[in-house]
Parts: C-alpha cells; structure tokens; sequence
C-alpha cells in the first residue's frame, strides 16, 4: 500500500533538495554553527537563507531560498511558520529554483523590429525600450484617452503595473483568474453567504468529517496547506464523497465516487438538496435562525427526485441518497468543497449557488469542519497622490451584460479591443504582464485578431511564452527568487503575512516589476506617485505600520498576529448577519432575483458530443502549474509531455494502442498543433477524453517545451458564457482521432 507521503508528495525536500549533488550534500554535513540565523541553516553549512514566498502558483506558500557562496541560488524550502506551506513545498515550488536556473530565460529587453516583410525582435536597452513603451503610452493617452490601454496580469507583476496603469488614469486591469477561474464560484457564494470564497479557501479541512470533492482533484490540483489537511483528514478516516467522471486520484481515496455524467452536476445538486430537504436532514436550528427561503427552495426541488437525477447525471438513486446522508451525517462538520477552476458549462454560477445552498442546509459556514471565518492582516498603502478618475472602466466594455461581475472580464475586453460597431468603448493598447495568454483564453481566433487589432502591446515576462511572441516590445522580468514583492497578506485561520526579498543577483540583464514600473512612471510624469529608490523602503514603511521591520521579517520570513474580527466559527446561538441584503443565508437570492436572473439554480441540458467525438476534459498534473513550468527544467524532468487518456472500449474501436501518438481534432476542425500519446484507462468514462493543461508549447526558444504534448486550450474554440459574471464555460468541446500525421489539413 501507498504511504501517504508518496500520494501527496509533499515533502520537507521534494524533488529538487533529495537531487542534491554529493559536493552539496558533504557540505552540507560541515560548520553548522553561526550567530546569523539565516547562515548555516537547516544542516547546510555556507548557505545563506532568504525569505521568500512562491510564484509557481497562487497558493503563496512562504519559504526560504539557499544560496551557496558564489551568490547562487540552490534550494528552496518551506517556513515552517507559514500555514500556507507548514514548512513543506509541493514538487512545483522545490522546483521553483528551476524557474531561476532555466537557460532559456529573457535576459534582455527585446524590440520587434520589421525588415522588409520579415519581422523579428533586436536586443536593446533598457533605456531605449523603456522610453519606447512610455512614449506610446503619452501617444495613446492623448489620443484615446488613458482608459483605453489595458492590462492583462496574473501573479505579482500585475500589482506593480496595475498601480502604474491607475496613476496613469486607466483601471481597465484584467486577470483570467476571474472568468477562466473562480469567478462564477465568488458570485454563487456572494450571492448566498453575502460573502466569496477567495484565496486560500477558508475550508476546514483539518477538521472535517465529511468532505465533498465536485469535479475538484485535490492531490492533483496541488494546493498545499489544503492538500496537507486532506491528508490529515484521510488518516483520521474522513469521509471523501468524490464527484468526477474520472476516476481522479483523490477518488481512489473516497468512501464515494460518483463517476456523473459530465455537464451534469446541477441536476445532482439539485438531487441532494430534495433528499436533505425530504428526508429533514438539514440542520434545523441553523435554518432557522440564519436562513431565507426554505419554503421556496422545497417547493422548487420538489420533483428532483434522485430517480430523476438518475436519468440525466447516470448516478444511482440508491448512491445518490447514500451520500446525501453521509454528508447530513457529517454535519455540520461537512465541506461542500466550491472548486476553484469552476468555468464549466456556462451555468457555473448557479452550480457554484447549489453548492453554496447546500452548505447553508447542512450548517457548515462558519463551523468547525466546515467553513472558518477568515481574517487577513490589513497593510496599510503606502502614500501617495490620489488616483486620476478613469471616465470609464471595464464594466462599460460589458455593454450591460454580466450585471454582477465583480472583477473585470478578461473576454470582454478582449472583444473590446477588436473594432466593432457594437463596442462604445474601444481598448487600443495592452501590457500584458505574467499570463501567457495564447495558453490561457479559450477561443484562440478571437485573441489573435484583438492582437492584431490594438496599436501596441509590451509584455513583461520571465520566459519567452507563446505571449511575447506578440508583443511589440518585450521587458524581461527577474524572478520571484530575485526580487522584492508586496508583502503577502492573504486571509487564513489567523492574520500572517509574509515577505519575499532577493536570495540573489538577476540574471542577465532582468528587472523587476516594481523598477521597470517606476521607470514607466517617471518617464511619463508621474515620479510623486514612486517617491522612493527601492522598493525595500516602502516595505519597511509598511512593516513599520504594523509593527515589525524590514530588518525582523528578514529574520523570519513570516509573522502572525492576533485575530480581530471576532472568533473563527460561530458559537451556538450566536446573532450574526450575513452581508447579504436579507441579512441572512438566501436559499433564495434576491439579488439574482433582481438582476432578471433564476433565484434558485435550474437545471439545463448541455450539449452533448457529436457521434465519434468525445468531450475534452481537461485539469492539473501535480508538478506542473499551467503553461508556466512546461519549460522549467527540474519539473520537465518529472514530466515532459500530456498525454490523452482514453477509455479502453474506445481505444478498441478506434483501433488505438497505449503509448501510440495520435493528433486531436475538435468540433470546428481544429487539429492540435502537435501528436499527444495515448494513454488508455478505465479512469476516464468512454463520452470523455482527458488531458493535463498547459502543454503544446509553440515557441522554439521554450527549447524542453516546445512540441511536447498537446494543448486544450488550442481545441476550446467554443464557450458557453455565463450570463450572470461572463466566465467562459470551457468544456463543452468535442474531439476526435487523427491517426495519421494530418500536417497538410492543418495547414489548409
Ligand atoms: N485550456 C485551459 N485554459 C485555462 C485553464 C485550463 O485548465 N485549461 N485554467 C485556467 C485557470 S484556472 C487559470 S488561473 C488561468 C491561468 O493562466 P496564466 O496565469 O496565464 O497561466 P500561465 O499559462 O502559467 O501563464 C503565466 C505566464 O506568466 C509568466 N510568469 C511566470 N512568473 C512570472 C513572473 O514572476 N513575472 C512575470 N512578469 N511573468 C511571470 C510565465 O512565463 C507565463 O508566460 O488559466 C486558465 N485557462
Ligand atoms: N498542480 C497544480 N495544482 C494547481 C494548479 C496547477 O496549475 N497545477 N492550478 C491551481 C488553480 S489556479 C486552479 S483554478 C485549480 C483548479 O483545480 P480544481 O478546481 O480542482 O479543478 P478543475 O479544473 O475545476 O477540475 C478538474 C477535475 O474536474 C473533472 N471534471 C471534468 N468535467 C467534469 C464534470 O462535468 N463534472 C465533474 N464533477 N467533474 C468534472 C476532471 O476530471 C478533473 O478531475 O488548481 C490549482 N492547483
Ligand atoms: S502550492 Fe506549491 S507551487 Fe503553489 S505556492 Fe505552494 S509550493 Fe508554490
Ligand atoms: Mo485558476
């Protein structure tokens, strides 16, 4: 049997430290003792140790990074004192070191440059590429006004450019982590909870008795503290109910699988809700006290018997009331746990709300085992001149659809910056920083022609992505190992932040965001809003508000402070208001009721895949985040390519071979650009296909990456939108098989 450290593959060393050279490793046994704390730490004689915290992906995990004695970083590991990490990286983040060793990095500004018909990028300076960008950002203010520049960003690089674009006079910021990502997810529980979810999710897994998994693989979706806790949780003999028509890792781990019907999940919602409603499961004095629209909600599910769910999501009756008594059994230590890539099917809002009401039946919001109370240390901004006032934002590029779309629509100002009549405010010009763009938005045609259609676009990147491969100039970024950054603060159990600092030099001729956005700034008039000379100052400004010191976080990386906002769960009996406009948990909401839309979730067919085709479902490999480590030499060597996986029934018809390379094509013809193995698996059901995202690299310069595997993103070339924020329901695409190397179609 497996232990559980080899299913979670967490560990205090992970890939990267267990692949230590000898020479480190005798070194590592030398001198151990120093006054300095960060010298000679952990066993590693000579090795100074920085704070920092992760990049790989948006869990932030705090940690340290090792440098040897010729200034180069070698290792990292997790702070113990972060309750992001406990002082454990996955393999993703021990692999971080790759990001900063990868021979393939951006080392200089780059300007694109037209000879002829041929075009290609020439080296340049810093000084030369800056003025470049910040004159066509003086050009398109004057000319179009500020607000029609736009930023698309992901990760730590957006906050310093998204405060340069604001002092610029443009809040047209965008990052796909809304409507790609968990923006449905925010709106469904917003709606119910008065409250989102946010990041980490304030789920208790630590002390759950019950938790259920729908569509999330958690294990494989690696975030850290929350996979640690289910591994917790599963040696304390949790119930796992796994919803996923793949048989996922964390299925394997679980009391119940329900291997649905994909596109189906509403209707099983809706099915559990009957049965706890039915059979009186829920909890009564919570409903009570804290809830509206029990009657409503009754009535509505009144006929979504599971023998009715039977027929459209293929789960037994039998299983599905098994199930829902597991749960009511649990409760109110129970998780309906809301995903995090939740832009399905297009109704993601309204399956997030069934979630969301579900939790809300069974008490779990705000109890222990269920959803905590989170609170996040408040820092205090640095000084500086108010804002300009944009005349517009994004929500005009929405032309009053997705009236409640929180954040902006990274689709819709994509359509924005493509000339139509029907766009009353036009985006003429892009930065895109920390989002390969290519790999990330579905519908690819559409983002080609809005790049094609803006006036200019600089990129800051780390690496040489499909993206920069678009841009007019391109401003290479030095890593988080090589950088100061905000301090983190994310909301958890208890206040903490965190600080990330340098651990070594940049490489090559590589800046950081917050320097290439201070040159942008005073290049463009706007010096008073940068009024320091690094960035160091107004951390330390910062930490001095709060109580601590460059000179102390230095020290330990990670501080915590005292809860204030009251206790982390409801205690018995307690008044609470909810910040919803009843005041209460709205089994019917209001708000959706007011903005013309269903106020309790309804079931819709979607469609289903054409004969031959087979719909692509997509998700995370542990070691892998999106497209952004494909490249990174440590993590290539743990996996280099995806591969598809098909059923075994499927295979035999198609007369398709484990381990043979076929090509995907989908619904509107689309071939994928390269041959992606076959795996085949009873793990996937026979309508479905699956693939990890983020590789089919296209750029040659990504010399591990380029043509390994293939890419979904390319075969997403429809969208179900949701009406309610404008997330792009992305897995309703159907593919095919191409045995034969289909290279003259393609290019027809
Ligand atoms: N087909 C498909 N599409 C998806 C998804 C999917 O599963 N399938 N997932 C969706 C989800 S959930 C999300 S959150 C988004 C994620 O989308 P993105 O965040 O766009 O993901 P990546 O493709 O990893 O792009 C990250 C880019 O940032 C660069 N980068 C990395 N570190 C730094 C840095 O420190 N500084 C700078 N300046 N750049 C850096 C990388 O080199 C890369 O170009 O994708 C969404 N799109
Ligand atoms: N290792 C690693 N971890 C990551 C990331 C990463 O890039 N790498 N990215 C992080 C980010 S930003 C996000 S948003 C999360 C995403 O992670 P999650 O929110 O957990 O994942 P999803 O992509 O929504 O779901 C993927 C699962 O949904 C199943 N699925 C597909 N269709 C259906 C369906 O119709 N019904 C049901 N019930 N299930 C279905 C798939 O089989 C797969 O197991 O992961 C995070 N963690
Ligand atoms: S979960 Fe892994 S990749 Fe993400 S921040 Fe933490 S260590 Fe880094
Ligand atoms: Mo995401």
């Amino acid at each position: 049997m497996k232990t559980r450290r080899d299913f979670i593959k967490i560990s205090a060393m992970g890939t990267v430290g267990a692949a230590l050279s000898g020479t480190m490793l005798s070194m590592a046994r030398g001198n151990a003792s120093t006054a300095d704390p960060n010298l000679a730490h952990d066993g590693f004689a000579r090795l100074k140790r920085t704070p920092t915290y992760c990049e790989i992906c948006f869990w932030m995990c705090a940690g340290w990074a090792y440098t040897d004695e010729n200034g180069k970083i070698v290792k990292i590991t997790g702070n113990e004192n972060d309750p992001h990490c406990n002082g454990r990286l996955c393999p993703r983040g021990t692999g971080g070191v790759g990001m900063y060793s990868d021979s393939d990095r951006l080392k200089k500004p780059l300007i694109r440059v037209t000879d002829g018909d041929k075009q290609t990028f020439r080296e340049a300076s810093w000084e030369e590429a800056l003025d470049l960008v910040a004159g066509k950002m003086k050009e398109i203010k004057e000319k179009y006004g500020p607000e029609s520049f736009a930023l698309f960003n992901h990760g730590s690089a957006g906050h310093h450019l998204g405060y340069l674009l604001q002092a610029y006079g443009s809040t047209n910021i965008v990052a796909p982590s809304y409507a790609q990502c968990r923006g449905p997810r925010e709106v469904g529980f917003q709606a119910t909870f008065g409250s989102g979810v946010g990041s980490p999710e304030p789920t208790d897994i630590r002390d759950t008795n019950c938790l259920v998994l729908i569509g999330s693989h958690l294990g494989e979706n690696m975030h850290n503290s929350q996979v640690q806790e289910m591994s917790d949780a599963i040696d304390k003999g949790v119930t796992i109910i796994t919803v996923d028509p793949r048989f996922s890792t964390v299925a394997s781990k679980s009391k119940f699988w329900l291997p649905i019907k994909p596109a189906t999940d509403l209707a099983l919602l809706l099915a559990w809700i009957n049965v706890i409603i039915t059979e009186k499961l829920y909890d009564r004095d919570y409903v009570e006290k804290y809830t509206t629209g029990l009657d409503q909600l009754a009535k509505h599910v009144e006929n979504m018997t599971p023998e009715w769910a039977y027929g459209i999501t293929t789960i037994k009756p039998d299983l599905i009331r098994k199930s829902a008594r597991a749960m009511a059994e649990a409760a109110p230590s129970v998780i309906i746990h809301p995903g995090r890539h939740v832009t399905w099917y297009g109704d993601d809002t309204q399956r997030s709300r069934a979630m969301a009401i579900l939790n809300g039946l069974l008490g779990s919001w705000g109890r222990r085992g269920g959803f905590y109370f989170k609170e996040s240390k408040s820092i205090p901004e640095h000084p500086h001149p108010p804002f300009p006032k944009p005349a517009w934002s994004w929500k005009e590029t929405l032309n009053g659809k997705y009236p409640l779309a929180g954040l902006a629509v990274s689709n819709a100002l994509i359509d924005a910056s493509i000339p139509s009549p029907e766009n009353t405010h036009q985006i003429k010009a892009w930065l895109v920083a920390g989002t390969n763009l290519p790999l990330t938005m579905p519908q690819k045609d559409t983002l080609l022609k809005a790049m094609q259609s803006i006036e200019f676009m600089a990129v800051v990147d780390t690496m040489p992505m499909e993206i920069t491969g678009y841009a007019d100039v391109i401003l290479p970024e030095c890593t988080y190992l090589e950088r100061y950054d905000e301090l983190r603060a994310s909301p958890n159990r208890e206040p903490f932040i965190a600080l990330r600092m340098p651990a070594a030099e940049p490489v090559g001729d590589t800046k950081p965001a917050w320097w290439i956005s201070k040159q942008l700034g005073e290049r463009l008039g706007l010096g008073a809003y940068f009024d320091y000379e690094d960035f160091s100052e107004v951390i330390d400004w910062q930490l001095k508000q709060v109580g601590s010191s460059l000179e102390e976080m230095q020290k330990i990386g990670v501080k915590k402070f005292e809860r204030k906002s009251g206790p982390l769960y409801l205690a018995d009996g307690a008044d609470y208001t909810f910040h919803t406009s009843s005041g209460k948990i709205e089994f019917y909401s209001t708000e959706l009721a007011a903005a013309g839309f269903d106020p309790m979730p309804v079931y819709t067919p979607h469609p289903e895949p054409p004969e031959s085709f087979y719909r692509l479902n997509y998700g995370r490999a542990p070691m892998h985040t999106f497209s952004r480590t494909a490249n990174n030499p440590n993590l290539h060597d743990l996996k280099k390519e995806n591969d598809v996986w098909i059923n075994p029934k499927v295979a035999k018809l198609w007369g398709i071979k484990a381990g043979q390379y076929i090509w995907l094509k989908n619904q509107d013809g689309v071939i994928s650009d390269f041959p992606v193995m076959v795996r085949v698996t009873e793990r996937i059901r026979w309508d479905s296909v699956y693939m990890v995202h983020g590789f089919g690299h296209t750029d040659k310069k990504l010399s591990r990456a380029y043509g390994r595997g293939a890419s979904d993103s390319d075969l997403i070339t429809k969208v179900q939108i949701d009406p309610i924020m404008g997330g792009t329901g992305m897995r309703g695409n159907f593919v095919t098989f191409l045995t034969e190397d289909p290279q003259k179609e393609a290019k027809s």
